[in-house]
């Protein structure tokens, strides 16, 4: 062996896989079953066929739409329904989760009663977030959200209303930004960790600890296409942001908005910075969906130090009425979710 190549595996060697990351956390609990650490690793392998599927997308016949309208309204490419399947086909598989919801169905989807599965998990999820850009090349992303039923209640008795929990109940949440390079990130309400894919080896190593994100940055992220169906105080927010200020190096702000949820955000978090999508005229209840959209998302900033709010309240607080509910969103760092609030509250002009 070259001595370059003694380094590559040395330097690998220093890295942690998801697995061996899972698992130790597991040991921490005296009384676990190991279930949790299972449902994890069906998601993240879910998340290895979505990716090599993704990878060669251009080349197979998997770009465009499917000719299904889905739940929303929107268009279903084949790229969502390619995920969806793949990530329900492993959550079945698995047997860890008794009930799952998606975005790419009308109702909760229960785990087939002829099965063995015993698990009391619940997964709700966005199997393919950024649908619009997928045809072209740019990064997508999966959301998830694990919800626990209660140990009394028989999981194959469990319903879409056992899965309607406000976000703060989640036992975990992450997502997957197929990007440059392929991330899992996730919390279990014990800080925020990034596991990055290294695809020659088919492992998600740790490679981000204990994600932080600044207090301020430079960063925002919204649809400015909507700008004169904005309240006149987000438009004073975004024209404050856009103000030179000699003593603020966070201003004039940089817009940044891909139109992928889950790559705005993974951008904003790493780097400090503020995603928005209020409520329109188009959108009157905001456009992004609680379930399994903001709530995932929130716990993860709200782990890594930042705030996510409809604008009045916390996200996690709301109490969810319907699996597909949307909810107008303002989350990344803390200074700059608070002032987003004093401006739309119209203490500041
Ligand atoms: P998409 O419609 O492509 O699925 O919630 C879905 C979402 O994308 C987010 O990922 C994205 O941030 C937002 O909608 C984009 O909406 P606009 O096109 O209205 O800006």
């Amino acid at each position: 062996m070259s001595d370059s190549s003694i380094a590559e595996h040395a330097d690998l060697g220093d890295f942690k896989t998801l697995e061996q990351f899972i698992l130790e956390k597991q040991d921490q609990f005296d009384h676990s079953s190991g279930s949790f650490s299972r449902l994890l690793r069906d998601i993240s392998v879910a998340a290895k066929i979505v990716n090599r599927d993704m990878r060669r997308a251009g080349l197979l016949d998997i770009f465009g739409q499917t000719g299904v309208t889905n739940v929303q309204g929107e268009v279903q490419k084949k790229m969502d329904a390619l995920a969806n399947k793949e990530f329900v086909l492993a959550l079945r598989r698995g047997g860890e989760c008794c009930l799952i919801g998606s975005e790419e169905h009308a109702e909760a989807i229960p785990i087939d009663a002829s099965s063995e599965s015993d698990g009391h998990y619940i997964v709700l999820m966005d199997p393919l977030d950024g649908s619009s850009n997928i045809d072209v090349n740019v990064s997508v992303g999966t959301i998830f959200s694990i919800y626990r039923i209660p140990d009394e209640l028989p999981p194959k008795e469990a319903t879409l209303d056992d899965a309607l929990q406000p976000g703060t109940d989640q036992v975990a949440a992450g997502y997957v930004v197929y990007g440059s390079s392929t991330m899992l990130v996730y919390t279990t309400g014990d800080g925020v960790n990034g596991f990055t894919l290294d695809p020659s080896i088919g492992e998600f190593l740790l490679s981000h600890r204990n994600v932080k994100t600044p207090d301020r940055g430079r960063i925002c992220s919204i649809n400015s296409g909507n700008y004169h169906a904005f309240d006149q105080g987000l438009r004073n927010y975004l024209n404050w942001l856009q103000e030179y200020d000699e003593d603020d190096p966070n201003r004039p702000a940089k817009t940044r908005y891909i139109g992928s949820f889950v790559s705005d955000f993974h951008r904003n978090m790493m780097m400090g910075g503020i995603y928005m999508y209020p409520a329109t005229q188009g959108n009157p209840e905001g456009k992004l969906r609680l379930m399994y959209e903001a709530n995932p998302m929130a716990f993860l900033i709200e782990q890594a130090g930042g705030m996510a709010t409809n604008g009045e309240k916390r996200i996690m607080e709301i109490e969810p009425t319907s699996l597909h509910q949307r909810t107008p969103l303002f989350i990344g760092s803390p200074d700059m979710v608070k002032r987003a609030h004093a401006f739309l509250r119209g203490e500041r002009s």
